[in-house]
């Protein structure tokens, strides 16, 4: 499978001790939201923000077609929808809680190998 295909969306989180009080609030995707738009838009949406610790990532999406699934790096990779924990409202929070990489993809079957 090639590693293009798949639909995901990689966020690096840095520590902020300075910024540890009130975090900055994102919405993934800006005004097209969590949709099918590939991981180059995703990422290149991504690589324009400086995360940290503490940050809020709103996730906006038609949940009769799409979900939130954040994953481990392995089944990012590999389009495994086995989930750390899986967000299906439509509207989802999500705050990370320590530094490092986070990984989300949709969950819908095919739609992480779809793009
Ligand atoms: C998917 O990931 C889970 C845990 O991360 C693992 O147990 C399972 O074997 C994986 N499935 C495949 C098909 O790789
Ligand atoms: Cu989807």
């Amino acid at each position: 499978m090639a590693l293009s295909n798949i639909a995901t969306l990689v966020f690096v989180v840095m520590m902020a001790f300075s910024g540890a009080c009130s975090g900055v609030v994102y919405r993934v995707g800006d005004s097209a939201g969590w949709t099918s738009r590939g991981l180059a838009d995703h990422n290149n949406w991504a690589s324009t923000k400086d995360f940290n610790v503490g940050d809020t990532l709103t996730f906006a999406y038609n949940n009769q077609f799409h979900k939130v699934m954040q994953v481990s790096d392995q089944d990012f990779q590999s389009c495994n929808a086995s989930a750390i924990s899986t967000y299906t409202s439509g509207s989802d929070t999500i705050t990370p809680k320590r530094p490092g990489h986070c990984y989300f993809h949709c969950g819908a079957p095919g739609h992480c190998q779809a793009g």
